[in-house]
């Protein structure tokens, strides 16, 4: 049991560890979701991991990150389990309209520079839909939940790892392309849905469009203009 996995790996990431180093846990003390949300962690069940990324990239592209991990994430719970996993934008992977895992990118930079990127990944896997907390149950769920079974959560975290490695690797030489991006709205469970996003102070409302080629968010509001 560690507090957060993100937490332990960027103590070995200070301490020199390598790109590519992966921290899982059984359980989390006190797994973060984005902006100071909290994860729930039990154990047991599900899969808890922090990849270390020194990407030789800008730091302006690195929201893509998280963006690529979903495609890798959506297309390797996919390939596990037979469940039609989609993306809801910008870091959550969807079963059945429930989110059943989430990404949490966390970055330290120099300037444009980046010195490092935690990528923090949970998905619920084997969790009893009965264990799922009551004010969860209604946006939240399990592969097990869903499909009625149980998964190695070896085998999960492999095919994720492994999904996770070819797009990232693509990510390198090609950056955000064309591709990833149309495999995105492929994947995207919100795409012509009527949606709002909340942006610091700032509030967007209108039909989703998908991703525009740099991964902003594309929403038509009433009035047919485009807001990114
Ligand atoms: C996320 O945040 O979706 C990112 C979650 C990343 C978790 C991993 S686990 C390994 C690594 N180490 C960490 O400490 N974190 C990462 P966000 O979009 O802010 O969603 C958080 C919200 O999802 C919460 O406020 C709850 O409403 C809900 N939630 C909490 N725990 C959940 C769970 N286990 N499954 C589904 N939804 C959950």
């Amino acid at each position: 049991e560690v507090d957060s996995t993100n937490h332990q790996a960027r103590e070995l990431c200070l301490r020199g560890a390598k790109e590519g180093t992966v921290v899982l846990a059984e359980s989390q003390s006190a797994g973060k979701g984005r902006l100071g949300r909290q994860w729930q962690s039990p154990a047991g069940a599900n899969l808890y991991a922090s990849i270390i990324l020194r990407p030789s990239i800008s730091a302006a592209s690195a929201p893509q990150i998280p963006l690529l991990a979903g495609v890798a994430g959506a297309n390797a719970l996919a390939r596990a389990t037979g469940l039609d996993a989609r993306l809801k934008w910008p870091n959550d992977i969807f079963v059945h309209g429930k989110k059943v895992g989430g990404v949490l990118s966390e970055m330290e930079a120099e300037g444009n520079r980046i010195r490092f990127i935690i990528l923090g990944v949970g998905v619920n896997v084997n969790w009893p839909k009965e264990d799922i907390p009551p004010d969860l149950l209604e946006i939240a769920t399990s592969l097990r939940a869903e499909a009625g079974r149980e998964f190695p959560r070896a085998e999960v975290a492999a095919e994720f790892f492994e999904e996770l490695e070819r797009e990232y690797g693509l990510f390198l030489k090609e950056g955000f392309s064309s591709r990833l991006r149309e495999e995105w709205n492929r994947l995207s469970w919100v795409n012509q849905k009527w949606a709002t996003v909340t942006m610091m102070e700032k509030k967007f409302e209108g039909q989703v469009l998908g991703l525009d080629t740099d991964g902003a968010l594309l929403l038509m509001d009433r009035e047919g203009r485009m807001q990114r």
